[in-house]
């Protein structure tokens, strides 16, 4: 079975997706994910521990479900070692880093990015989050390097906040529509190799018939 059908449930029109987030401590993950999903921001902290996942259907405008799984992970370092586990098959992973904390970008560039490129296995989308652009006053990574090293890595990259609703939602949603366009085009791709197979397959048969025919001829 190939990792696209494996995804797919059994309504032909329903896509499950795996989201994972990832980074360090403190940058965000939990606010935003709260954000995203139930539309709330509490200003405290509580560590997250092991991990949490929660579930989101989104409906496409073709009419297509999408079960988005979110992954949220702890950022401490007693927990990393989990960490590797959760990225295990993600169709999309969020590197966050928190834009007042130069730190938890240099972790994301030198650490992050390692870990997951090494654990998931198979084709996944990246995004990157500068989050807590609300203390864009504060800020220790301007705008321009975090574009910079997501545009090196290949990511699809925004600054964020999880004060509301609005910068979360837009780039999940830019991460999404970029997974299914792939899936999507990965599906048609392997359905007309095996098209063009098939026909090959019945053009040669034809060939081996008409050269055993002339042979008995002769
Ligand atoms: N101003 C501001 N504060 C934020 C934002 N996002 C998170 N915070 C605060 O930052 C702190 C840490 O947020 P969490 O979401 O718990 O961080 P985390 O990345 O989940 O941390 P771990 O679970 O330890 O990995 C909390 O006090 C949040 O309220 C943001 O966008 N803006
Ligand atoms: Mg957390």
């Amino acid at each position: 079975m190939s990792k696209t059908d494996e995804n797919e449930n059994e309504n032909k029109n329903e896509i499950e997706i795996k989201l994972v987030f990832v980074g360090e401590t403190k940058v965000g993950k939990t606010s935003l994910i709260n954000q995203y999903i139930k539309n709330v921001f509490h200003p405290g902290y509580i560590s997250t521990i092991g991990s949490d996942k929660f579930i989101k259907k989104l409906i496409l405008d073709d009419s297509k479900i999408i079960l988005l799984v979110v992954w949220d992970t702890a950022g401490q370092e007693r927990f990393r070692a989990l960490n590797t586990i959760f990225l295990k098959g993600a169709n999309i992973v969020l590197m966050v880093y928190d834009i007042t904390n130069k730190e938890s970008f240099e972790e994301l560039k030198n650490y992050w990015y390692e870990i997951v490129v090494e654990k998931v296995n198979g084709n996944f989308i990246l995004g990157i989050a500068g989050n807590k652009s609300d203390l864009y006053k504060n800020s220790q990574v301007p705008l321009e390097e975090g574009k910079s090293y997501a545009n090196k890595v290949n990511a699809i990259f925004s600054e964020t906040t999880a004060l509301n609703l609005n910068s979360i939602q837009d780039l999940i949603n830019s991460l999404v529509k970029e997974y299914i366009d792939k899936f999507i085009k990965e599906k048609e791709k392997e359905k007309e190799i095996n098209t063009r197979k098939q026909l090959n397959k019945e053009k040669n048969k034809e060939k081996r018939k008409k050269c055993c025919n002339n042979n008995k001829k002769k």
